[in-house]
């Protein structure tokens, strides 16, 4: 008997998105393939509950070792797995560390989206597979036009955005040259808890309960002025889904509409553990101080501003309200306030064990 059961492959499955996406892929009855790195350490954690026993007869989650800088691995994962659907996820995603590895960040990012591409052709996988690109609102950069819509003119700002430029467009030749189901989704920026810390929004959220405890004196932050159009990354993955699920491959923006400033998130942070912050001086002088006790909790150290900075993101996502029916749901606000509950979750759990 043949399984109907859809199959998709997963790469960057360890990650914030996919976890996520494999969650829901499974819940909606998929057999689920993760492609994951090796590490010298655990790298799995944010997958942990998901994770299957691979001597399970009835498996719906396999992980295989494998890295997009890595051509005949990602060619022998896809003929092995033969999937429906490929969500590629994987990436080098900070931006500020693409300045330092803009050579790695570039052959993971770009080239490694062409190998995923290639291995579809290479097998002869053309009418089967369908392939979702993880592009990103830091393809807009340098502000040409607001709100940013499938249609605004790109201007990569990063070795980061650069690479997914490349990634972006591969994506819509092979659709275009070999008739491939293959879509961007052009996410813009979006959290949870299981965001990376080095992530402004994490390292926020992370910090007011470290400080709120009594475990950290102070937040170092970059440019407090820069604007981001925040959502929940929950909501974000099934809209990768519905992406998939067209008639016809077309490139979608997801996005909420609004925008807030990196110290907007900060003041509202803080002000989820039960601090009023107070922002006196401007530029590099600019602190955040706690209008309780006046002590200084939050600095800026020039050390995190980028060479080139993305200042403003604001998405038009009309075009997957109307098409796909995805619509975000998590304010910011409730985004952080989320964010900061669970950090604080997690911190007093990690004292109470170390006490015991
Ligand atoms: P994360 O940084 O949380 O996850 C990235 C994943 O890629 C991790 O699983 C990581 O593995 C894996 N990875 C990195 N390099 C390689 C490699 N060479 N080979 C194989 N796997 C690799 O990112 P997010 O989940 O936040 O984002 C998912 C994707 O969406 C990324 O491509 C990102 O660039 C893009 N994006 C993200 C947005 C966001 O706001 N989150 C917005 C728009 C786009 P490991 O766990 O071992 O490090
Ligand atoms: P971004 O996310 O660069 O938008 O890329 P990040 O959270 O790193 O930065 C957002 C903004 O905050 C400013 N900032 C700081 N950033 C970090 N990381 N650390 C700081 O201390 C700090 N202080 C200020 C930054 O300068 C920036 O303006 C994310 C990634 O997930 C990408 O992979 C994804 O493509 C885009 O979002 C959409």
């Amino acid at each position: 008997m043949t399984s109907t059961r859809k199959v998709a492959l997963i790469t960057g499955v360890t990650g914030q998105d996919g976890a996520y996406l494999a969650q829901l892929l499974i819940d909606k009855g998929y057999l689920v393939h993760g492609v994951k790195r090796r590490s010298s350490s655990f790298n799995t954690g944010r997958i942990e509950n998901i994770y299957q026993d691979p001597h399970e007869t009835d498996p719906r989650f396999i992980l295989h070792y494998g890295d997009m800088t890595d051509a005949t691995n990602l060619i022998r994962i896809v003929q092995e797995t033969q999937p429906d659907e490929i969500y590629n996820l994987a990436a080098q995603s900070h931006v500020q560390v693409s300045f330092e590895t803009p050579e790695y960040t570039a052959n993971a990012d770009g080239i490694g989206t062409l190998r995923l591409l290639e291995a579809i052709r290479i097998l002869g996988l053309e009418k089967k597979t369908r392939f979702y690109q993880a592009s990103t609102s830091e393809l807009y950069g340098l502000v040409q036009e607001v709100p940013q819509s499938e249609t605004t003119p790109f201007y990569p700002r990063s070795p980061y955005a650069a690479a997914k430029l490349y990634a972006y467009w591969i994506v819509v030749n092979y659709r275009e040259a070999y008739g491939l189901y293959a879509a961007n989704g052009i996410l813009f920026n979006h959290e949870s808890p299981l965001r990376g810390e080095t992530f402004v929004t994490r390292k926020i959220t992370r910090a007011a309960a470290a400080i709120k405890l009594g475990k950290q004196e102070k937040l170092y932050l970059g440019n407090l002025d820069a604007k981001r159009d925040w959502g929940h990354a929950r909501e974000y993955v099934r809209g990768m889904w519905l992406i998939l699920q067209q008639d016809v491959p077309e490139d979608f923006v997801l996005a909420t509409g609004e925008t807030t400033e990196v110290r907007q998130f900060v003041s509202w942070a803080f002000e989820d553990v039960g601090i009023t912050l107070e922002w006196r001086g401007s530029g590099v002088e600019e602190k955040g101080y706690d209008t309780a006790t006046g002590r200084v909790l939050v600095e800026v150290d020039p050390r995190y501003f980028r060479p080139t900075e993305v200042d403003l993101l604001i998405g038009d996502p009309r075009k997957a309200h109307e098409k796909l029916g995805w619509k975000h749901d998590t304010s910011v606000r409730e985004l952080c306030r989320e964010m900061v509950v669970e950090d604080l979750r997690v911190m007093q759990t990690s004292t109470i064990m170390k006490e015991a």
